[in-house]
């Protein structure tokens, strides 16, 4: 144990080693500030362990690392076949790792440890797998022009790409951005969220074990306003990937632009869920709650915002009301029946429970939960799954994204007026459409102003379909071939095989 690491033993018994440091150039390193972050429990609000938090500084240091490691032969020239198979040894040996990793996802970020072992996890393993799958694979084109020219593509890495994650999902967001950019070439400095930055760190070390050379991954824990600015206006870092609030990634695209960066921007979402009188209402609920409820609230795209027409109106709430009691089981985090841990900070807690009292105050009704959930302990920043409905279109709980367990439920009359009132939103992330109409049910999906649509299920995202959104929801795609699209430069060689001047 070196003192960039620490023996801990999580709540639920097991015992690992704890990176804390900063990750440039495969080793462990402190922050030139001397700064740390202490990272809390949200479960019990004790203390976990203090990491590193990296400041100006150490960007530089890491980028001028992953600029060095871009243009090492030792990387730039092995081809996609042995980051292939760099990217297999990875997704294995986290695959190997993922009770550990899953503990310490739950443990930092409060989800219940069956979603972190099973969901996260398995994500993780088949996103890494799957990119590994497409490094062999990423080639251009040749362009017919004619008999005095050979026109080709080439398909190019973009260089070092900035990384900026979230909290929701840490390895997942940390996985969906450095799958892709790894299979296509480029070098990475990662920046977890502040909240949740233990994850992220044990991964580090299996990066090393998987045999990525020194800088081609650089992982530095910081705060935003600190680390995560110094990258996204770096002048040597080539493109910024970007999940988080719309407000931040309106932020990071100012700062981006001083050089001008590619970007790819995953920010907030108040996806509508449209049940429409022919559908199937048990279904609709048991979607529904996953929808919204899932991960306790805090996803981008949750389908926080449920249209139902007036003739199920009633029978919806009913029906969805006894789904939210029966499967919402809110509790420790490491109980195998829990569905529902804490909010992942006190910060994020406050702000739910502040949509409350706007609810309450501005005349929606109130239908269940919305208060705290306290456990046997009293601690902890559990909310109880919360139902609002009679909401009116101009309600802030109508309009803004609470990243919490909690959803609004208003009514319509028609497929037209479900479809406007879907699309009165800055937002466009996710969307889903409940009808046994197959008609009725693709032309929902296409006049919906979104990036992705759901008919007859809801957040049923998949590492091979694209993910993203439209207006204030973000630019660019991640996951699938899309992905590839987002860390690839298409360079044009024109050769002259007859024109004489
Ligand atoms: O997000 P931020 P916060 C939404 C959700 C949530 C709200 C606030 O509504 O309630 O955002 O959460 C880094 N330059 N989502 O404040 O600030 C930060 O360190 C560069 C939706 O936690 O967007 C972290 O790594 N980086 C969402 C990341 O940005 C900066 C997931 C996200 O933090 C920065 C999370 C700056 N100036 C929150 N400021 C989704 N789309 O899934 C912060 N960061």
């Amino acid at each position: 144990m070196s003192d960039l690491s620490v023996e801990l033993t999580a709540p639920n018994g097991r015992k690992y080693t704890q990176p804390t440091g900063l990750f440039i150039n495969n080793e462990w390193v402190k922050a030139k500030s001397g700064e740390t972050i202490t990272t809390v429990n949200p479960a019990d609000e004790k203390e976990i362990t203090t990491v590193q938090a990296a400041g100006p500084e150490d960007v530089d240091i890491a980028v001028a690392a992953a600029r060095k490691a871009f243009k090492d032969p030792s990387w730039k020239d092995i081809g996609g076949r042995a980051r292939a198979d760099m990217l297999f040894k990875l997704s294995a040996l986290i695959d190997e790792h993922k009770e550990t990793l899953a503990t310490i996802e739950t443990w930092d970020n409060g989800k219940p440890y069956s979603v972190a072992l099973n969901d996260d996890l398995g994500e993780v393993v088949y996103c890494i797998k799957y990119y590994a799958g497409w490094a062999d694979k990423i080639h251009g084109q040749v362009v017919d022009t004619g008999p005095t020219k050979l026109a080709y593509t080439l398909r190019e890495p973009l260089g070092v790409c900035g990384q900026i994650i979230p909290w929701n999902f840490p390895l997942s967001m940390a996985a969906w951005k450095l799958g892709p950019a790894l299979a296509c070439g480029n070098t990475v400095v990662l920046k977890p969220a502040e909240q949740t930055p233990l994850s992220i760190l044990y991964l580090a070390n299996l990066i090393v074990e998987a045999g990525f050379p020194p800088g081609v991954v650089n992982i530095l824990n910081g705060y935003g306003r600190s680390a995560g600015a110094a990258i996204a206006q770096h002048l040597d870092i080539d493109k910024i990937a970007f999940t988080g609030s719309t407000a931040t990634g309106k932020e990071i695209m100012k700062m981006a632009a001083v050089n001008m960066k590619n970007i790819t921007l995953e920010t907030g979402g108040k996806s509508p869920l449209l049940i429409f009188d022919d559908a199937d209402i048990e279904q609709a609920a048991k979607w529904a709650q996953v929808g919204i409820m899932y991960n306790q609230g805090q996803v981008c795209t949750a389908t926080s915002r449920i249209l139902v027409q007036e003739g199920v109106y009633e029978k919806f709430i009913e029906v969805f009301k006894e789904c939210v009691a029966t499967v919402s089981k809110v509790g420790d985090p490491f109980a195998d029946e829990t569905f529902q841990g804490p909010q992942v900070t006190k910060a994020q807690y406050e702000r739910v429970l502040s949509y409350v009292e706007s609810g309450t105050s501005e005349g929606a009704t109130l239908a269940a939960g919305g208060c705290p959930y306290k456990d046997v302990n009293g601690k902890g920043f559990f909310i109880s799954p919360t139902i609002f409905t009679d909401v009116k279109d101009n309600m802030k709980i109508y309009r803004e994204e609470v990243f919490g367990p909690f959803v609004v439920i208003s009514s319509f009359q028609t497929e037209e007026e479900a479809v406007t009132r879907a699309n009165d939103t800055t937002y466009g992330l996710g969307s889903a459409v409940f009808t046994k109409d197959i008609v009725k049910g693709h032309r929902v999906a296409r006049n919906i102003e979104a990036g992705m649509v759901w008919i007859n299920s809801s957040n049923d995202s998949d590492v091979r379909i694209p993910f993203g959104g439209v207006k204030q929801s973000g630019i660019g795609r991640e996951l699938g071939e899309a992905a590839l699209e987002s860390y690839t430069n298409k360079k044009s060689i024109h050769v002259n095989l007859g024109t004489v001047l």
